[in-house]
């Protein structure tokens, strides 16, 4: 079995590639087919963006793609930066975003800055069947960055439970709780079915 992951996002394929190693579900990315140019996410949901992006790899590739829509809605910010997570700062740079959402927040203690994690994801094959499924991790948005690990909002994102942020947590650690991992964990059940 043979995926293509729809992502130019490095962190995400990592995730992936952990967790679909136990089904022998190999992948490749964005990065395996320079051909493909920029995918316009011009959507209005999670859904809408990660069709998108499964849509254009599909009839370009001719193989079953995944894409993986995600974002971070922030409570206190009326959900955002949600679908506009990658560019919330201007260009997809993940230091000037964090730095945006911190001073946005600036002045709001820690029990107000609630938070959702969300991933979207879409698998399609190329005649645009597609199996749909989600995910969500609940958390708080720390004062200051914790953790060297992950990507993206990974340092920002404290979870209560595991008394850690996402970036101060391992890959497996990471994918056994996180909104990727809960949505991956039902894409895998219905994977066989669907197939
Ligand atoms: P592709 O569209 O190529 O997959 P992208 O990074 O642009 O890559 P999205 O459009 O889904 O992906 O944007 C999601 C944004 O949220 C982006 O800034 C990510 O860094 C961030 N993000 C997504 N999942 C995350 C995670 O598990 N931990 C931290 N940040 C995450």
């Amino acid at each position: 079995n043979h995926i293509v992951i729809a992502t130019n996002n490095l962190g995400k394929l990592a995730e992936f590639k952990k967790l679909f190693a136990p089904k022998h579900i190999e992948v490749s990315s964005l990065k395996d087919y320079p051909q493909i140019g920029e995918i316009k996410e011009t959507g209005l949901t999670f859904e809408e963006n990660a069709t998108l992006k499964a849509r254009a790899v599909a009839k370009q590739t001719k193989l079953p793609v995944l894409a993986d829509d995600s974002g971070l809605e922030i409570d206190e910010l009326n959900g955002r930066p949600g679908i506009f997570s990658a560019r919330y700062a201007g260009d997809h740079d993940d230091a000037a975003n964090n730095a945006k959402i911190l001073s946005e927040l600036a002045g709001v203690p820690l029990e107000k800055r609630t938070a959702t994690f969300h991933t979207t994801l879409v698998l399609m094959k190329p005649n645009e069947d597609k199996l749909v499924v989600d995910g969500e991790l609940r958390g708080l948005i720390l004062l200051v960055p914790r953790g060297n690990n992950g990507f993206g909002y990974d340092p920002l994102f404290w979870v209560p439970e595991k008394e850690k942020s996402l970036a101060e947590m391992s890959a497996a650690e990471k994918n056994q709780i996180s909104h990727r991992g809960r949505a991956s964990e039902k894409l895998l059940k219905l994977f066989d079915q669907w197939w």
